[in-house]
């Protein structure tokens, strides 16, 4: 962990004159005389010179995580065995010989990427599961005894090389934790670990991330011992030594951890894809984390340590068929960009791969129209190179003036006076212009300092305020309705130190619909929403294409049985539709019984609405937990769904379950058990499939939760019938 702190050119200029002013007394007069001379010479220059640049405030960025910072936008692509077995998490036994993508090709990757204004893509080539995707020396376990290119392949090496062709950069994703190996738990595996980060690190040229994933021990194969592993994550990788081989590896490569040591970068919090509005840089280089921190950063932090929010393009991080449906809209992708790349935070976009070794065409689709979206929101800087004026220069010196913020310059920036933390600026906009967006950057090398801000526009006489904001950071854009002004005024209203501000955009983006939100209750009413205002719903039952041409959703539409819904939202003055909204929901559940059931505050787990949550204990407050339904009639059983508590890390998150079926009630038949892998991170909804039977009670068998407690969350429960 570096702490990039020095003093500043102030501080080091001011020492030199004390020495020169002070020690003059002791010399004899005439050279008192001279010397005094000297002295009021330096002192005029040290007037001049103490106002050259500013000195930092607190942490600074090094340049290895400026370089990173400045990315602002790469992918992640998760490939590995697992994609063959529709797993989140492989177990560490997968059959190698499932490996065998028939046509991979890292150059479509990287073209997707590329096309999509990604800087680089950060390749799992060691998923939990300890499968490797190069051949590595020091395991059987890798693509090197696989099927595919009869064991002759390497992703790394083509992923390298296809980074290379399109002018990426590549980043290596290497799991610490490794369900396969024998070892793992045991001192002889970090020795493994790190000749595979040598490997890595070796033999594809520049890395520019590493990443080392935060889920670590637990169940495995590990060699066939099949058992639970713990170890103590913040000291059994002995990072510090892992690191040090990593730097001197790979000077210029930041370092991603989530595992027990902070590295250059942080977590924030949630793979669902935003950091906090309020996002400092800044984190302490010891001590506990908690999720607060991760997610806000920490204003007074002793150490730079920026955010980078990782989320992936369809729900999960592998691929899924059963998610095809379920591909981020153009909309959800904005949503994530304004919340990441608006809040301080760089964007690390998922791509899973297909078992066949490319992404799927509906996330290229999503990728390159968010790329499009992008572009047309942010094509014309109404500001640029617009007539701007501070209420404080430095030193009223040109070369801190407000023009900078318009010179669309990064290496140039308004500062005022050191004493300064309230300041304002405005921009003339010549004459009256349309905008909705604003976008402020402040000069980080030198660290991050503004607490709050607000931005106003001049209309009709009047100053009115538009937005306001808390951090600023390497960059922040406000959203607000559109207005047409002539004059922008940002006012910093409070900051660290003096503020130093290298850029301000204003933009006009252009407006779109959100797909809504479709649900449906225990009792068959399904209901569509949104909250844009304003748009009519058009709808379709039968799964085909709505159009405005469809059914007009007036009211809540009751419906019996298995329906496929699709929705768009349209606003009839701009003629323009929403992407499409798709549910598709199994029977009927309006006869399902909650077997003890206190009262129908358990039935938030039936209402469709994921945001709504059920808890409860065991029986005499004892693991396992039992769910028991009584679904009302015989069903033809193929598997069944659970969601947890939609809260942040919310309480009673099921990670390990068991699932029985009974006809009865008295004899219970186990149909399937497992692990719900990383749901804790991505709370999501958890799809297990079992051979089809009849039955007509179900079990939901908790055996362990997120917090190892007996009480256990449920948003809501489903089946899967055939
Ligand atoms: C998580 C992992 O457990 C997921 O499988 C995925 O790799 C994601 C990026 O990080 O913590």
């Amino acid at each position: 962990m570096r702490q990039a702190l020095f003093p500043s050119n102030g501080d080091i200029i001011f020492s030199l004159y004390l020495n020169n002013t002070f020690n003059f007394s002791m010399k004899k007069s005439n050279t008192m005389i001279r010397y005094f001379l000297y002295g009021i010479i330096f002192s005029i220059f040290v007037c001049c010179s103490k106002t050259l640049a500013p000195g930092h405030v607190g942490p600074v960025p090094s340049e290895n995580q400026m370089r990173w910072q400045e990315m602002e936008y790469y992918a992640f692509v998760h490939f590995s065995l697992n994609t063959y077995t529709d797993q989140s998490w492989g177990y560490g036994n997968e059959d190698i010989n499932l490996f065998n993508p028939q046509k991979l090709d890292c150059s479509q990757w990287a073209r997707i990427c590329k096309e999509a204004g990604m800087k680089g893509i950060i390749l799992t080539a060691k998923h939990h599961s300890g499968f490797c995707l190069w051949p590595s020396r020091y395991t059987e376990y890798s693509v090197k005894n696989a099927p595919w290119k009869n064991g002759e392949g390497d992703i790394v090496r083509e992923m390298a090389d296809a980074c290379k062709e399109y002018g990426l950069k590549l980043g290596i994703y290497v799991s610490p934790w490794d369900r396969n190996h024998p070892a793992y738990g045991k001192p002889e595996y970090i020795t493994y670990f790190r000749n595979q980060i040598k490997e890595l690190l070796t033999n594809y040229g520049p890395v520019f991330e590493i990443w080392f994933d935060g889920a670590n021990g637990g169940t495995g194969y590990y060699g066939g011992a099949n058992e639970n592993r713990t170890i103590d994550r913040t000291i059994y990788y002995d990072w510090k030594n892992t690191y040090k081989m990593i730097r001197e590896l790979q000077p210029n490569i930041v370092i991603w951890n989530d595992g027990g040591d902070r590295g250059d970068l942080r977590w924030v919090g949630t793979e669902a894809g935003y950091v906090g509005e309020t996002n400092w840089s800044l984190l302490n280089g010891t001590g506990e984390v908690e999720w607060k921190m991760l997610h806000f950063g920490l204003e007074d932090g002793d150490s730079w340590v920026p955010a980078e929010v990782n989320t992936s393009i369809r729900p999960e991080w592998f691929y899924h068929p059963s998610e095809d449906t379920k591909v981020k809209t153009v909309p959800q992708l904005m949503e994530t960009y304004y919340s990441s790349i608006g809040r301080n935070g760089t964007l690390l976009l998922n791509f899973p791969i297909m078992p066949n070794g490319l992404i799927h065409e509906a996330d290229e689709k999503a990728a390159l129209g968010l790329a499009t979206m992008v572009r047309t929101s942010f094509a014309e800087n109404l500001a640029e190179k617009k007539k701007a004026s501070a209420s404080n220069v430095r030193d009223e010196r040109q070369e801190f003036g407000a023009a900078n913020v318009t010179d669309n310059s990064s290496d140039t920036y308004w500062a005022t006076d050191d004493n300064i933390t309230t300041a304002s600026l405005i921009i003339d906009l010549e004459s009256p212009m349309m905008f909705n967006r604003f976008l402020v950057q402040e000069y980080i090398r030198l660290g991050q300092r503004v607490k709050s801000f607000k931005v106003e526009a001049f209309m009709d006489g009047t100053w009115r305020e538009l937005s306001q904001g808390t951090t600023i950071g390497y960059k922040r854009i406000l959203r607000f309705p559109g207005v047409k002004a002539t004059k922008v005024r940002f006012t910093i209203t409070d900051s660290k130190g003096s503020p130093l501000i290298s850029n301000i955009g204003i933009y006009n983006a252009p407006a779109f619909l959100n797909a809504p939100t479709i649900m449906r209750s225990q009792f068959g009413e399904i209901t569509i929403t949104t909250n844009d205002v304003g748009p009519y719903f058009y709808y379709t039952l039968d799964g085909s294409e709505p159009t405005p041409q469809s059914k007009k959703y007036t009211a809540p539409v009751q419906s019996e049985g298995k329906v496929d819904v699709k929705a768009i939202a349209y606003d009839p003055a701009s003629g323009k539709s929403s992407p499409v909204a798709m549910e598709k929901f199994d029977v009927y559940r309006k006869d399902w019984k909650i077997v003890g059931a206190e009262d129908d505050k358990a039935y938030a787990i039936l209402d469709g609405n994921t945001s709504t949550a059920w808890h409860h204990q065991g029986k005499d407050k004892k693991i396992p937990v039992d769910l028991e339904i009584d679904l009302g009639s015989e069903l033809n059983l193929s598997g069944f769904r659970y969601h947890p508590d939609q809260g942040m890390w919310g309480p009673g998150i099921i990670t390990h379950y068991e699932f029985y079926v009974s006809a009865d009630n008295k004899d219970w038949k186990l149909v399937d058990q497992g692990e719900f892998s990383n749901i804790k991170n991505n709370p999501l909804w958890q799809i297990k499939k079992f051979t089809p039977l009849k039955a007509r009670f179900i079990r939901l068998r908790a055996l362990k939760n997120a917090e190892g407690n007996d009480r256990m969350g449920y948003a809501e429960i489903d089946v899967i019938t055939d």
